[in-house]
């Protein structure tokens, strides 16, 4: 089952995808949609499947991970250590939902940084006590080198404007554990792809169960929230994020999250002239 939420003539409502068509909790037929990017006809729009309280992360879920972060980092152990231990790490993306955008919608990138990257990552759908309710896909979009810089910096590194994309779908599997496949493509702005990658969650060292149970540890995280797994799948040190690109996150089963790349700044811009 695949869940998604519009905003149409009657305000924000809830569907399910079913066929080729959304239906609305109303009762309403929406079609014809985008079965991979679920974009519906005129004038529907499709939002981000949840407005989460928060967005956390988990980090160096991957051997792919771990290994980028210690060939781009001045303090390599932190990243071998943190993929490791017993306890992951995990860090508070978003809250609010300020930073937080739906598919089709742009995400940022840092004036302050050369080396922006997109995350692909299966997002966890939280709902009481930490259950999870379904999955959604997420990009953790964030800069390698202030990051790489100095460990300190990781919230600069993660936490501005359009850092974070959810969506299209929060998908609600008949198994949790079956492995899932994660693919990106970034084009560029003439529509040349740029990049190509796979990876599945099998890869993951740690299960989504326990990244929740170290979430919530002492931890009040209000339903809704979103945990994103950890990224896979990096692209190549010499490429970096620039306005007019796009990412295109694909997950068999969930769809096709697709976000243009802007200035982090042009996104307050816009905040700001829209009050
Ligand atoms: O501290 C590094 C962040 C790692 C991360 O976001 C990831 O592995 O996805
Ligand atoms: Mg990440």
């Amino acid at each position: 089952m695949r869940l998604v939420r519009l905003r149409g003539p009657a305000g924000i409502e809830r569907g399910v995808v079913q066929d080729d068509a959304v239906v609305t909790n109303g009762g309403e037929r929406i079609a014809p949609l985008d079965l991979d990017t679920l974009a519906l006809p005129e004038p529907y729009e499709l939002l981000a499947p949840v407005d989460p309280p928060e967005v956390w992360c988990a980090g160096v879920t991957y051997e792919r991970s771990r290994d980028a972060r210690v060939g781009e980092s001045a303090v390599k152990d932190v990243y071998v250590l943190a993929y490791e231990a017993p306890r992951p790490e995990l860090f508070l993306k978003d809250a609010g939902g300020r930073r937080t955008v739906g598919p089709g919608a742009p995400i940022g990138i840092r004036s302050d940084s050369t080396w922006n990257v997109p995350e692909p990552e299966i997002g966890l759908v939280l709902g009481d006590y930490g259950r999870i309710e379904g999955l959604t896909i997420g990009n953790d979009v964030s800069s390698r080198d202030i990051e790489g810089a100095n460990p300190l910096y990781l919230p600069q590194a993660k936490v501005y404007a359009g850092a974070c994309a959810i969506g299209p779908a929060i998908y609600v599997p008949e198994r949790l554990d079956a492995p899932l496949r994660i693919q990106m493509r970034i084009v560029g702005d003439g529509g040349e792809e740029l990049f190509r990658g796979e990876t599945s969650t099998a890869r993951m060292r740690r299960s989504y169960a326990d990244l929740v149970e170290w979430l919530l540890l002492d931890n009040p995280v209000p339903p809704g929230s979103v945990l994103l797994t950890g990224t896979g799948l990096v692209p190549p040190d010499n490429f970096s994020l620039l306005p007019g690109h796009v990412v295109e996150i694909h997950v068999p089963g969930i769809g096709t999250l697709v976000n243009p790349v802007v200035r982090a700044a042009e996104l307050i811009e816009r905040s700001a002239s829209h009050g």
